[in-house]
């Protein structure tokens, strides 16, 4: 593709936004009576507000243009029917095809995939019923109710945001746990609950070489060895989600206990896939399933609706206009639902692993800005603590506000204040305040004119901060699909705009890589180790400075 900078729309948008400093957000409303009606859709029961963003029809028509230009239809296109677009892997990029249930052929390397994937949601069915039913029983005769996920990236947050989302969903008596990072206090502090005769361990990973994961669940193995577990009751208490049959066998794994998934299925983009079974089996596999059918009912509206009525495209195509055209430099994601906590961290790693990149598709340095930071916390959390930044910084920030018009655990008039704030805060953000009422307002107070003189800088917000509004009516597992997968496909949409591949992520390589060679020259515990070679000045002093205190056996309370 050629520099999308370069071409007409970009040039138009340019023109736009600059004009657009003429003018107010609030403006475009008093223009505009249906404004608010045309710049709202509503797709797989999501309803999406963008109306609080300062652009105009023009605008709008004009970023529609430059989705076009960039070739967005064609790329729709290029990811369902398998094409390998993840060049930079060689792989083609096929979630949509672990929820659709439509019958259609997913052709990979000239062989339909769509009866494998049918075939492992299957046997996912079979072991989350069997689960569910008290089936699976453990070494001392008790059925197995508690289930650890052992993955990380990819292969934990997914899942993770997912079950916290569906916590109204819960099968009675369940417990799921996640274990992700190496840091040995999280599986130490999560195996602390736990009676190893009922627990369950899921080791969820692509490649099943993921040193984190490999680490925990060698270590969640010992701890099973340990606490009465004998070497043959491993087949009924460890599982493996994975890509690489030879690797789980290697851990001891059967094959029977495999779920396996494809390498068309990005790690980020996984729990869809065998990497959900903790969803089926905490919450129960229709409910996984309702999940999927959710997200399925988003792609068919991605895939068909034209650009200018496509929900994900335009939430994309908002991002682009906040980001290169406004000069935003980080995204807010707040869901004002407390189930919905672990969404910012999901979305981040999809985001900013899919679109934080430099070079284009054709190895060219990307000629304008891609994906922003994100960042996010439930509302009302959030208001309590950064949201003073998004009001009043010096940076542009743009936000996502996310809820559902009934909750599911109706307690007084919570939900109704949470409502309230959900819609405050952007129309704050929109409306902003000026001097003048700033100074009518101290002045209605009694503060004098003097005082107020002082006190009003201080007490003016700006406004024309935009934001996006996202509701449902609740959050049902068809909801949640459909807005991960509203995200997804925003991020794509976005990657095919700046011309990047969103589906690689060599950056996470280079840290790896480093943590390996430095491993060795960590000093264990009461040991002394020579000073370390190599390095820069600052990594070899830290790691001195690590070591001198290792080696002392003292103890830390
Ligand atoms: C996601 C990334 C990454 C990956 C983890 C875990 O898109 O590829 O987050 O999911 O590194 O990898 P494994 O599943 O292979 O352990």
């Amino acid at each position: 593709m050629s520099d999308i900078t370069t071409s007409k729309p970009w040039r138009r948008l340019e023109t736009l936004a600059a004009a657009s400093r003429k003018f107010r957000t609030i403006d475009l409303f008093d223009a505009d009576p249906d404004r608010a009606g045309a710049f709202s859709i509503e797709a797989a029961a999501l309803y999406l507000d963008w109306s609080k963003n300062k652009i105009s029809r023009e605008a709008m028509s004009a970023l529609v243009d430059l989705a076009r230009a960039a070739g967005l239809e064609a790329a729709i296109a290029r990811m369902v029917s398998g094409e390998k677009i993840n060049t930079t892997e060689n792989r083609a990029v096929l979630h949509v095809a672990l929820r659709d249930f439509s019958g259609r052929s997913y052709v990979v390397d000239g062989v339909d995939v769509a009866p494998q994937i049918a075939a492992e949601r299957r046997k996912m069915r079979d072991f989350a019923d069997k689960y569910e039913r008290g089936g699976l029983i453990g070494f001392s005769g008790a059925p197995i109710d508690t289930i650890v996920n052992i993955g990380i990236g990819g292969s934990d947050l997914g899942p993770l945001m997912a079950v916290e989302a569906l916590r109204p969903y819960w099968l009675g008596g369940r417990r799921a746990f996640f274990v992700s990072n190496v840091d040995g206090q999280h599986l130490g502090d999560t195996l602390e609950a736990l009676d190893p005769s009922r627990t369950l361990f899921i080791v969820a990973s692509k490649t099943f070489t993921t040193q984190e994961t490999m680490t925990n669940a060698e270590s969640a193995r010992a701890w099973f060895l340990g606490k009465g577990g004998k070497e043959r009751d491993i087949a009924r208490h460890f599982i493996a989600l994975s890509t690489n049959e030879r690797a789980v066998r290697a851990f001891g794994v059967a094959p029977e206990n495999m779920f396996v998934f494809w390498d068309f299925v990005g790690g980020r983009y996984s729990l869809w896939s065998a990497i959900g079974l903790s969803i089926a089996l905490q919450c129960g596999y229709a409910v996984f399933e309702a999940m999927l059918r959710g997200a399925c009912a988003m792609d068919e509206h991605f895939r068909a609706a034209p650009l200018e009525a496509n929900m994900p495209a335009i939430l994309a195509l908002v991002g682009v206009w906040n980001r290169n055209f406004m000069g935003a430099a980080a995204h807010a994601v707040l869901p004002y639902d407390q189930h919905l906590h672990r969404l910012p961290a999901f979305l981040q790693q999809l985001d900013m692993e899919s679109n934080g990149k430099s070079a284009t598709l054709s190895g060219a340095r990307a000629p304008c800005a891609t994906g922003p930071v994100l960042f996010g916390e439930p509302g009302t959390n959030g208001q309590h603590a950064f949201y003073q930044l998004i009001h009043q910084g010096t940076d542009l920030i743009s936000a996502d506000f996310i809820a559902a018009a009934k909750s599911a655990t109706p307690l007084g008039d919570h939900h109704e204040k949470l409502l309230a704030n959900f819609l405050a805060q952007p129309e704050a953000l929109m409306l902003g305040k000026d001097e003048a009422q700033v100074r009518a307002a101290l002045a209605a107070e009694g503060v004098s004119a003097d005082a107020a003189g002082r006190l009003a800088p201080h007490k003016v917000f700006p406004g024309d901060r935009p934001t996006n509004a996202i509701l449902f009516e609740r959050l049902t597992p068809g909801a949640l699909g459909a807005l991960v997968a509203l995200y997804e496909h925003k991020v794509f949409a976005q990657g095919a705009i700046w011309g990047v591949n969103s589906f690689d992520q060599w950056g996470v390589e280079l840290g790896k890589t480093l943590a390996m060679k430095i491993l060795p020259e960590i000093a264990p515990l009461g040991q002394a180790k020579p000073p370390p070679e190599g390095h820069d000045g600052s990594t070899r002093r830290l790691i001195e400075r690590i070591n001198a205190w290792r080696a002392s056996k003292e103890g830390w309370l």
